[in-house]
C-alpha cells in the first residue's frame, strides 16, 4: 500500500477523494485477483508494481487477472454482448461479429512511434524532410502525451490484466509480455491470438520478465458505447530500452492486439539485435515434395499481399503437401549446428477477409467458422458473415458493415476492404505438426515478395546473402488497406518491416549483414517473388494461389543445388526455359513477358531505390548495400 501511496501523492497531490477512490480499487483488484488465481500463481512484485501503477494512472472501477480459461471467456463475451460490441452469428459454432467505429478500421502508421533518447536510433540519417522509416519521439513528449491521456482514462471500466506469452510457453525463442486493457475485445482476442493466462502468470511468477503493454481505448463521453475510441489522440508508443508498450485512442488490430505488430514486430526487432537473433514481418511454411523431403521457407510481404493464401496453399501439383507454421510473423535464431529456427510468435491469424473464399484459400474457410471473432464484415439474415470475394448466396440478405442493406449493385463494399478474422491457429487443417516445437523450424530458403504489376519477373534468386540483404531492402509493392494509405501507388516496404522497423533501418541492414560473419551457419538462400505481374492489357500473367507451388518447386530445386535449373540475369538468378512446370496449367502462360527484365524499368528501379536510400537511410546506409546497388546498376546498364 505504501507503494500506492507514493505513486498517488505524485501523480495527483492534494486529490484525497481519489486516493479514496484508488484504494477502493485496489481491494477490488485483489480480491478478484485472488479468487481468479486461487490454487495457481500470485502476481510477482514486478508485475504486482505495474498493475498498481496504472491502476492508479486510468483509474477504472475494476480490475480483472485474466486466467485465460473458457469461462473467463463466456464472460467476456457476455459482457460484449450486453454492450453491443459483439453479436451472435448464430450460422456457425461460438463465432462472433464485431462492427467498429467507422474511423477506428486500420493501424495509424503515422500516430505509432519509437521513444528513444537519441532520434537517430529510431530515425536512420536520410535527407528527406518526412522519414518514413521511423517515427520518433521523445522521452519527454511521450511522458507529456500519456500525461495527457491516461489519467482517469479507464473510469467506469473494468481494467483486464491480460498476461500472454509470444512463442510457445517455455521455448528459448519465446517472450513473454502483460497487457493492461480497458477493452474486453482486446481481451478476448488476445486469448486467440497469444497463449494467454494463469500457466504465464505461473511464468513471471517463477522470474520471467515480461514486456509491459498499457491500452486504453480513450475516453469515451457516452457510457454505453459499444466501440469507445479516440481517433483524435491516438497514439501508439514503444520504448525499446525498458520494453514497454504505451497505446491509446483505438481498439482496432495492431494498434490494441499488442501482442502482434508492438511485441513480436517493433520491440521483439530491437530485442533481438541485443541478442543477435531477428523478429521478422514473415510467414512459415513447411513444403513436402513428392519423394518425401520436407523443407521449411520463410517469405515475407507486405500487408494484404496473400501472405495467408500462401501460408496455407493448397499445391495443384500432384505429389506435394505445403503445412502452415504461421502467416504473419517469425522469430529465428541461428541454433549451435548453425541452422536457422525459426517460431511463430502467435497463436491465432488476423487475416484480411475480403478475397477469402473456397477457391483462393480453402484451409482457412475451414479454419474460420468457429471459434472466430470476425471484424467489420458484412452480416447474412441466416446469421452468417458475408465479404467480397466470397460466393454469395442469392438467397439470404446482407447487411454491410455500417449497418445499411446491401446488394451486390449498390455500389458499396459490403465488407471493410481491411476487416478481418481472428481465429485459433490449431483449427487451421493444414497446420504443420512442428508449429508449436520449442526449438523451431530449420529455414532453408526467404523470399521476399510484393505486388508488382510491372518489370518484376515472377521469381529471381539473389547471387548471395550480401545480394539478398539488398534486395530485402530494395523491395516495393502497392500500398494496401491494412494501414491508412490511399491508391494503387507503388510504397517502398523493405523487409515488409517498413511500418514495423522497431531501430534505426541502417543498424537493420548491419544486423541482417553480420548474420553470416560467425563461421559455420548455413545461410538461407534468398528469393524474390512476384504473383502480381501483369500483361500490356492488365491482365495477370500468372496464374497464382495454389499455382504457387510450382514456383516452390523451382525454389526446392535450387536449393537442391540445381544448376541446369537457373539463368543469370543482371537482378539475380531466374528459371531457364522449362524449369518451372507448367504441365496441366488451364490457361498458356506468357513465360516471356513474365520472366522478362526490362532494361529501362530495371534503370528507373535502380534510380528509385538509390533516391529512396539516399532520402531515408542516408549516411546510416551500409556500404555493402550501396555496393550492391553500384553492381545493380553496373549489371543493367552493360544489359
Ligand atoms: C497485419 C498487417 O495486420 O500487416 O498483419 O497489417
Ligand atoms: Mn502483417
Amino acid at each position: 500500500m505504501a507503494k500506492l501511496l507514493n505513486i498517488y501523492s505524485r501523480g495527483y497531490v492534494g486529490a484525497r477523494n481519489k486516493f479514496q477512490h484508488i484504494l477502493a480499487v485496489d481491494r477490488v483488484a485483489f480480491r478478484v485477483c485472488r479468487r481468479n488465481l486461487e490454487g495457481t500463481a500470485a502476481l510477482s512484485p514486478k508485475l504486482q508494481t505495474f498493475v498498481e501503477k496504472n491502476v492508479a494512472l486510468c483509474q477504472p472501477e475494476k480490475v480483472h487477472i485474466c486466467d485465460g480459461s473458457e469461462a473467463e471467456n463466456d464472460k467476456l463475451i457476455s459482457v460484449m454482448v450486453k454492450l453491443g460490441t459483439l453479436e451472435p452469428l448464430p450460422k456457425y459454432k461460438n463465432c462472433w461479429l464485431a462492427l467498429t467505429d467507422p474511423r477506428d478500421v486500420a493501424r495509424v502508421e503515422s500516430r505509432t512511434y519509437m521513444s528513444t533518447d537519441n532520434k537517430r536510433d529510431t530515425v536512420p540519417a536520410g535527407s528527406a524532410a518526412k522519414n518514413t522509416l521511423g517515427n520518433w519521439i521523445s522521452p519527454d513528449d511521450l511522458n507529456k502525451a500519456v500525461q495527457e491521456r491516461f489519467p482517469g482514462c479507464m473510469k467506469g471500466r473494468t481494467m483486464y490484466v491480460v498476461p500472454f506469452s509470444m512463442g510457445p510457453i517455455g521455448s528459448p525463442l519465446a517472450k513473454l509480455g502483460v497487457e493492461l486493457t480497458d477493452s474486453p475485445y482486446v481481451a478476448a482476442s488476445m486469448r486467440i491470438m497469444t497463449r494467454m493466462g494463469a500457466p504465464v502468470l505461473q511464468a513471471i511468477q517463477n522470474g520471467s520478465d515480461f514486456v509491459k503493454c498499457l491500452h486504453s481505448v480513450g475516453r469515451s463521453t457516452e457510457p454505453n458505447n459499444p466501440w469507445p475510441c479516440e481517433p483524435d489522440r491516438t497514439i501508439i508508443a514503444h520504448k525499446a530500452a525498458t520494453n514497454e508498450i504505451i497505446s491509446y485512442g483505438s481498439g482496432y488490430g495492431g494498434n490494441s492486439l499488442l501482442g502482434k505488430k508492438c511485441l513480436a514486430l517493433r520491440i521483439g526487432s530491437t530485442i533481438a539485435k541485443r541478442e543477435g537473433w531477428l523478429a521478422e514481418h514473415m510467414l512459415i511454411l513447411g513444403i513436402t515434395n513428392p519423394k518425401g523431403v520436407k523443407k521449411y521457407i520463410a517469405a515475407a510481404f507486405p500487408s494484404a499481399c496473400g501472405k495467408t493464401n500462401l501460408a496455407m496453399l493448397t499445391p495443384s501439383l500432384p505429389g506435394y503437401k505445403v503445412e502452415c507454421v504461421g502467416d504473419d510473423i517469425a522469430w529465428m535464431k541461428f541454433d549451435s549446428q548453425g541452422r536457422l529456427r525459426a517460431i511463430n510468435p502467435e497463436n491465432g491469424f488476423f487475416g484480411v477477409a475480403p478475397g477469402t473464399s473456397y477457391s483462393t484459400n480453402p484451409n482457412a474457410m475451414k479454419t474460420i467458422f468457429e471459434n472466430t471473432v470476425f471484424t467489420n464484415v458484412a452480416k447474412t439474415s441466416d446469421g452468417g458473415v458475408y465479404w467480397e470475394g466470397m460466393e454469395p448466396n442469392p438467397n439470404v440478405q446482407v447487411t454491410d458493415w455500417r449497418g445499411q442493406p446491401w446488394t451486390p449493385d449498390c455500389g458499396r463494399n459490403a465488407a471493410h476492404p481491411n476487416s478481418r478474422f481472428c481465429s485459433p491457429a490449431n483449427q487451421c487443417p493444414i497446420i504443420d505438426p512442428a508449429w508449436e516445437s520449442p526449438e523451431g523450424v530449420p529455414i532453408d530458403a526467404i523470399l521476399f515478395g510484393g505486388r508488382r504489376p510491372q518489370g518484376v519477373p515472377l521469381i529471381y534468386e539473389s547471387f548471395d546473402w550480401k545480394h539478398g540483404v539488398f534486395v530485402g531492402a530494395a523491395m516495393r509493392s502497392e500500398a494496401t488497406a491494412a494501414a491508412e494509405h490511399k491508391g494503387k501507388v507503388i510504397m517502398h516496404d523493405p523487409f515488409a518491416m517498413r511500418p514495423f522497423f522497431g531501430y534505426n533501418f541502417g543498424n537493420y541492414l548491419d544486423h541482417w549483414l553480420s548474420l553470416e560473419k560467425t563461421p559455420g551457419r548455413k545461410m538461407p538462400k534468398i528469393f524474390h517473388v512476384n504473383w502480381f505481374r501483369k500483361s500490356d492489357q492488365g491482365k495477370f500473367l500468372w496464374p497464382g494461389f495454389g499455382e504457387n507451388v510450382r514456383v516452390l518447386e523451382w525454389v526446392l530445386n535450387r536449393l537442391d543445388g540445381n544448376e541446369s535449373m537457373a539463368e543469370k540475369t543482371a537482378i539475380g538468378y531466374i528459371p531457364s526455359d522449362g524449369a518451372i512446370n507448367l504441365d496441366g496449367l488451364d490457361e498458356p502462360i506468357d513465360t516471356k513477358q513474365l520472366f522478362s527484365v526490362p532494361k529501362d524499368f530495371w534503370l528507373n528501379e535502380v534510380e528509385q531505390i538509390g533516391k529512396y536510400f539516399d532520402e531515408q537511410v542516408g549516411s546510416d546506409l551500409p556500404n555493402t548495400i550501396a555496393e550492391q546497388l553500384h553492381q545493380l546498376r553496373d549489371r543493367v546498364n552493360s544489359m
